[in-house]
Parts: C-alpha cells; structure tokens; sequence
C-alpha cells in the first residue's frame, strides 16, 4: 500500500552490467502526457545511471494506452531490443473504459512477453485520479518509470543467466 511504503520506486541497487549491444525499446502512450512523460523520464535515467547508453534507447509514441501493445510488438518485430518498456497512465472515469483498457493492455503486454520470449514491461498507471498518478509519475510515491527501467534491466539479466547455464 502507497500509505506504508511511501515511495514505491526505492529498490536495492544490483549489478548490472550493460554489454556493448543493449538496446531497449520504450513505448509511450501520449494519453495523459504530463504523466506518461515524467515516466518516460524517470525510466531513461534509471536505464542511464544502470549504464545503458542514450543512443540504445529507442523511444516511441503511440495515441493513448489501448495502443501499447500494438506499439510494442511493432518494436518487437525490429529485433533490435533485448526488452520493450511500455509506459502509459489510465485514469478511472465515469464509465467502465477504464476497465477494459486496463486489462487489455496488461494482458496484451503479458501475451507479447511470452510469445517473444522477450522481456516487455507493463509500465502502466491504474489509478482513479490524476493526484494519485502523479504522485507515482516523480512524486511523493515515487515513479513507475523507474520502477519499469530496473524491471527490464532485472529481466535482461535472468535471460543471459539463464542462457547462460547451457
Ligand atoms: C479514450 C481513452 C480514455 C477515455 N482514457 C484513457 C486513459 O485514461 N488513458 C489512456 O492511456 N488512454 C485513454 N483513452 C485512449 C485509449 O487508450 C485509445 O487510445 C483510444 O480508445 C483509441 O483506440
């Protein structure tokens, strides 16, 4: 709960060491931009401080969240990325769009992670208003951007760990 752990994004440091071929795709939804933008913010300078170089981040925009996974899989097929961060914000409304939305994209995420064994990450705010949002976009909780960055990172590593058993 947001309430107990004030900022959600405070993680351990771990060893991360980028070879010179990183390159992560980022997918971001320009719905709700000021949000969606501090995301994209905090995952590049995540992505920066863990060594992964600003010309092997590849940033791309796509209308509103429901389109992430379209955008994603587009990247996918470049096979240019060892993992696509997709990074969007919905925010509850009067109607149950939000529901929908919500649960298409992570599935739709979740699908396109396991049917390219390819890390591809749900960066997405649920929240029911644009405070709560932007407290997890840089503010008080944190930034989900930052979050999606390491749990890329954290995924790249596991794929070379476990290639590398062979
Ligand atoms: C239409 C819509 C609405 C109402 N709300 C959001 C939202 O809160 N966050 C978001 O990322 N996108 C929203 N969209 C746009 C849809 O994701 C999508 O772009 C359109 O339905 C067109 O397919």
């Amino acid at each position: 709960m947001a309430g107990k752990k004030t900022n959600l994004s405070d993680h351990k440091k771990f060893n991360f060491t980028p070879d010179a071929k990183t390159s992560i795709g980022i997918v971001v939804s320009e719905w709700n931009t000021e949000v969606t933008g501090a995301l994209c913010q905090g995952a590049v300078d995540s992505l920066v401080e863990y060594g992964i170089k600003p010309k092997a981040i590849d940033i791309r925009y796509v209308p509103g969240s429901f389109e992430l996974p379209l955008g994603a899989f587009l990247m996918l097929q470049a096979k240019k990325y060892d993992a696509i961060i997709c990074l969007g914000c919905i925010i509850q409304g009067e109607t149950r769009h939000f529901e929908f939305i919500a649960q298409a994209v992570a599935k739709g995420i979740m699908d396109l992670g396991l049917g390219w064994i390819t890390p591809v990450i749900f960066g997405v705010l649920t929240t029911d208003t644009f405070e709560q949002a932007k407290a997890r976009a840089g503010g008080k909780h944190g930034n989900k951007g930052v979050e999606a960055a390491v749990s890329a990172l954290k995924m790249i590593q596991l794929t070379k760990d476990v290639k590398g058993k062979k």
